[in-house]
């Protein structure tokens, strides 16, 4: 946190899991609990713990619901080592439940219609009500964080609860309707970490009205980059006829104005730069390494960026045994069965490739199917010659950012973006990439490898340079700002 970011009364944070893991140790039977090292968590947390809020969110499954939450480690330095069990407050939902709504709604339907891939998107009706329901229970655990967050507290403190994300779209609505019946004063917040999409893939979902009337309970809410804001307000007024105002992006709703906005996340950057510094060198190879870095995800566009990899090999025979693929792929989702297949297509591409071309002493892809250290990740970053972010569609990608801030070596390496991710919508300086292109995606790879040396180090310099300043606690400040100002701005909100 920095020491500008606006401290509110009291954060409420609401999101599917709580900022860290549960887990049982088998040889003392015992909760621990490790924490997360996620950008968010990093500066999401310190705010929490500093304005004396409450994290309410999913535990995982515990076979003892009443087994109280283990405190952290007195000696970790974590960001949610302040996050006592009292500030957190777990949500229960039965296991079968939490397939329906986490699995099924959130996963196998709201996931792929988001990101513009109707044809994945599993329409269920079982799903929808799990998700309904959940969504409800969100919402009832909010309120019960919302009462303690306003004991011995003098009456005019007004906590802003922050939602995050495509599972929770439904509960700031019930949120407001309860606190209003209780009497209870709050601000809510929405920040959605995946694209928004545009109204003709959005009204494809038969429940499509429903969830925008869920999001109308907020008074801000926020996405990425500006394409999104605008897909919004376009189904607020296409399926729900609510007035708009493109310009100054808000939407009326029910006699209230909704503020939309762009607020584009960011990165952790001096964490990443230290860890950088601290990395030792990646020894694996001395060919140049072409990087990726990913959840195994269909919408992270591995296949055809594989597929673009050995069209390169093939075009240009030059980087045989001088270049080598490192594809870092953590598992994801290994419940939902796109998944799985995804899996074995990859498993099979990766051995087609490598049967293709190895040679006594090379293989072109170094395949890692799991999840490395941040250290060892941040050395991946900094050692790579170039950092291949090609998503099919990606609300931000904060992989491209961190790339970045590891890049300290002189002289740097190459970002190679595709324009379906938010990130390229800022990093400017990078080589774009349409992923669906093979022909033209292998250029673009050859272009980044025999990129010269100034134009790689005037490209970087800028990178860097936005990113250290646009980094996760600025995004942090500006949620703030935007909750803040609401308030103070009420009454110049309402639309002529
Ligand atoms: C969603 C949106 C948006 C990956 N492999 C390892 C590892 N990672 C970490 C990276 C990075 C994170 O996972 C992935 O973040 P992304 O942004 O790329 O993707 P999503 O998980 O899909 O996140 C996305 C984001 O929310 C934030 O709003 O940018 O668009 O889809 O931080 O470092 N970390 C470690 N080992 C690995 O092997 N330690």
């Amino acid at each position: 946190m920095s020491a500008d970011t606006p401290v509110p009364d009291s954060l409420i944070v609401v999101s599917n899991r709580l900022p860290f893991v549960l887990k049982r140790n088998p040889e003392t039977g015992k909760l621990e609990r490790k924490a997360s090292a996620g950008g968010l968590v990093t500066a999401v947390a310190p705010v929490v713990v500093k304005s004396k809020g409450l994290w309410v969110g999913w535990p995982g499954h515990l076979d003892d619901v009443n087994e109280p939450i283990p405190e952290s480690d007195p000696n970790d330095k974590n960001p949610t080592s302040g996050l006592l069990s009292e500030k957190v407050v777990s949500v229960y939902i039965t296991p079968k439940d939490f397939d329906l709504y986490y699995n099924g709604c959130c996963n196998a339907t709201l996931w792929p219609l988001f990101h513009s891939m109707p044809e994945r998107t599993l329409f269920s009706g079982d799903n929808w009500r799990a998700y309904t329901h959940a969504n409800e229970k969100f919402a009832d655990y909010t309120i019960k964080a919302l009462h303690l967050a306003q004991k011995d507290k003098p009456a005019n403190v007004k906590p802003i609860i922050w939602v995050h994300d495509y599972h929770l779209l439904l509960a700031s609505n019930w949120i407001r309707q309860a606190a209003e019946d209780a009497d209870l004063k709050c601000k809510l917040g929405f920040f959605l970490h995946i694209p928004f999409p545009p109204w003709d893939i959005f009204r494809l979902f038969p429940w499509a009205d429903e969830v925008l009337q869920g999001m109308m309970g907020n008074d801000v809410i926020g996405f990425h980059i500006e394409d999104y804001c605008i897909n919004f307000i376009d189904c607020c007024q296409r399926l729900l006829r609510c007035r708009v105002d493109r310009k100054n992006l808000l939407v009326e709703h029910g006699g209230r104005t909704v503020r939309v906005r762009a607020l584009p996340i960011g990165v952790p950057y001096d964490r990443f730069v230290q860890l950088a510094e601290a990395a030792p060198k990646v020894m694996f190879t001395n060919q140049k390494i072409v990087l990726g870095v990913d959840r195994l995800d269909y919408t992270k566009g591995l296949v055809h960026r594989l597929k673009a990899f050995q069209r390169l090999l093939v075009k240009y025979p030059e980087h045989k045994e001088a270049v080598t693929m490192l594809q870092i792929s953590v598992p994801s989702r290994t419940d939902v069965k796109e998944y799985q297949d995804l899996k074995e297509e990859m498993d099979q591409l990766v051995g087609r490739i490598n049967g293709e071309f190895t040679t006594y002493n090379w293989s072109p892809i170094r395949y890692i199917y799991g999840c490395v250290s941040q250290d060892e990740l941040a050395g991946f970053y900094r050692d790579s010659a170039v950092a291949l972010v090609t998503p099919l569609r990606d609300g931000m990608n904060l992989v491209a950012k961190e790339f970045v801030a590891c890049q300290i070596n002189k002289p740097p390496g190459v970002l190679v973006v595709s324009p379906f991710a938010g990130a390229a919508e800022t990093m400017h300086e990078a080589l774009i990439c349409n992923p669906y292109e093979i022909d033209e995606a292998a250029e673009v790879l050859h272009r980044a490898l025999t990129m010269p040396e100034d134009e790689r180090t005037l490209r970087m310099n800028y990178l860097r340079r936005r990113e250290k300043t646009n980094d996760v606690n600025h995004w942090m400040r500006s949620f703030m700002q935007a909750m803040g100002s609401q308030f103070e701005k009420e009454e110049d909100d309402e639309m002529k």
